[in-house]
């Protein structure tokens, strides 16, 4: 989980070109503003520091296992397939129906894949996008990271699956203990074709340009780009083509709808506890963009307990950063990511199943206990909790924070 300090740098710098360029009659809120350029020292030193993606090391980290397999010894992951020497990968049919799968790479057989075979594939097929990670129960994203992988696709066809296949389901390593195994799947046809607009499932290897650690799934996790974390298993080492017609997944069991694609929700990043009267009151966040897309972000400041309707007051979204940050630090984003033309610009933004970044500055109030919210529209127009308000198929309750004006 990235600290707020970790999200206030990341932020900083696109907040200060919003709040510049708001003009004069701003000038008030750039004084306040922890981005202007009269920052204390400590946080101007950060401002050089503003990250887009999320560093590898700065993930919330969702691993489960007792113990959690990142946390083995470096000797005990090489045993446990957790290295590229070691990691194979199967892809076989459920001896529990008539899949019929011609080819199976399979560990008895000696067929699986191993990393030298999916790099070789990645050298023609490698594929990449920008991907947010969201636990499907938290409200803050885990991270924002470009992923690099090989689509699931290719490396089904190369076990011949020839019929009777309905689900893919797919495990991660734990620890040899099948009451630990995290399961997730996907219909078949999802496997095969991606909806329009939408990227290929992967079999991922890298993340903002480097391998993936432990703690990310590395050597090799599915990343499932419109889909919450539970869907992006982590070190990968099986795949099984089944003839079930339902799913299997391990959240399942846990009351989680697990069709659910990504909502559209924001969140706060900064914003003043305390304000004096006369001082105009900023606040900065993201937005997850969700299935729906995103249409507008808007904030509201009203004082505590008022019974009075809320006002909702349109913050301005952000642009794509200038500096994508984490591993990648001040150049272009690698791998000529889809959604990107060939000079690196974005095709368009924000992105789908991405976050983008928005400020407000807020009107000065009198003193008093105020309550600070942030919403998304979607592009259909629903403000966010709406259309889909029920916790169990994403958590995207609006988000409200407390604010003194002291007198
Ligand atoms: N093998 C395995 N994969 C896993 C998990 C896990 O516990 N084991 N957790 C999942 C869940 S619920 C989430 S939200 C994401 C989190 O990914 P991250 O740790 O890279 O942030 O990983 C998913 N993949
Ligand atoms: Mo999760």
């Amino acid at each position: 989980m990235p600290t707020t300090d970790d999200l206030l740098q990341q932020h900083d710098q696109l907040t200060r070109r919003y709040f510049v360029g708001l003009g004069a009659a701003a000038m008030t809120g750039i004084a306040l503003s922890r981005a202007a350029a009269d920052l204390p020292p400590e946080l101007a030193e950060a401002v050089g520091k503003l990250e887009y993606l999320t560093p590898d090391a700065r993930f919330k980290n969702v691993s489960r296992g007792t113990p959690p397999p990142p946390t083995l010894s470096p000797e005990a992951r090489r045993e446990a397939g957790m290295h590229p020497d070691t990691w194979r990968l199967e892809v076989i049919a459920d001896p529990e129906t008539d899949a019929q799968v011609e080819n199976p790479l399979s560990k008895e057989l000696g067929t699986a894949l191993t990393w030298t075979d999916l790099m070789r594939l990645a050298e023609e097929r490698a594929v990449c996008y920008l991907h947010v990670m969201t636990c499907l129960n938290v409200g803050d994203p885990c991270g924002m990271g470009l992923w690099e992988g090989v689509p699931l696709r290719d490396v089904i066809w190369l076990a011949k699956p020839k019929a009777n296949i309905r689900q893919v389901f797919y495990n991660g390593f734990h620890n040899h203990d099948p009451a630990q195994i995290f399961r997730s799947s996907l219909p078949f046809s999802r496997a095969l074709e991606d909806p329009p607009g939408q990227p290929p499932v992967l079999l991922c290897y890298r993340l903002n340009g480097e391998y993936l650690s432990p703690n990310r799934g590395g050597p090799v996790r599915v990343i499932v780009p419109d889909a919450y974390g539970f869907k992006s298993v982590k070190w990968v080492e099986r795949i099984v083509l089944s003839n079930a017609y339902q799913a299997n997944d391990t959240y399942a069991e846990w009351n989680n709808d697990i069709d659910t694609p990504l909502k559209t929700h924001a969140r706060f990043l900064s914003h003043p506890e305390t304000a004096r009267p006369g001082q105009a009151i900023p606040v900065t966040g993201l937005a997850q963009v969700g299935g729906a897309g995103l249409a507008r972000v808007q904030v509201s400041l009203r004082p505590k307990e008022s019974t009075t309707d809320v006002e909702w007051i349109d913050a301005e979204l952000l642009g794509p950063p200038t500096r994508w940050g984490a591993e990648i630090g001040d150049g272009p984003l690698p791998g000529s990511p889809l959604g990107f033309d060939a000079s690196g610009q974005p095709l368009d933004w924000p992105q789908p199943f991405t976050l983008a970044h928005w400020a407000a500055l807020l009107p000065p109030q009198p003193p008093g206990e105020y309550e600070l919210s942030c919403r998304t529209l979607d592009a259909a127009g629903h403000a966010q909790p709406m259309p889909r308000p029920f916790p169990k198929s994403g958590n995207n309750t609006v988000q409200v924070v407390e604010v003194r004006v002291e007198g």
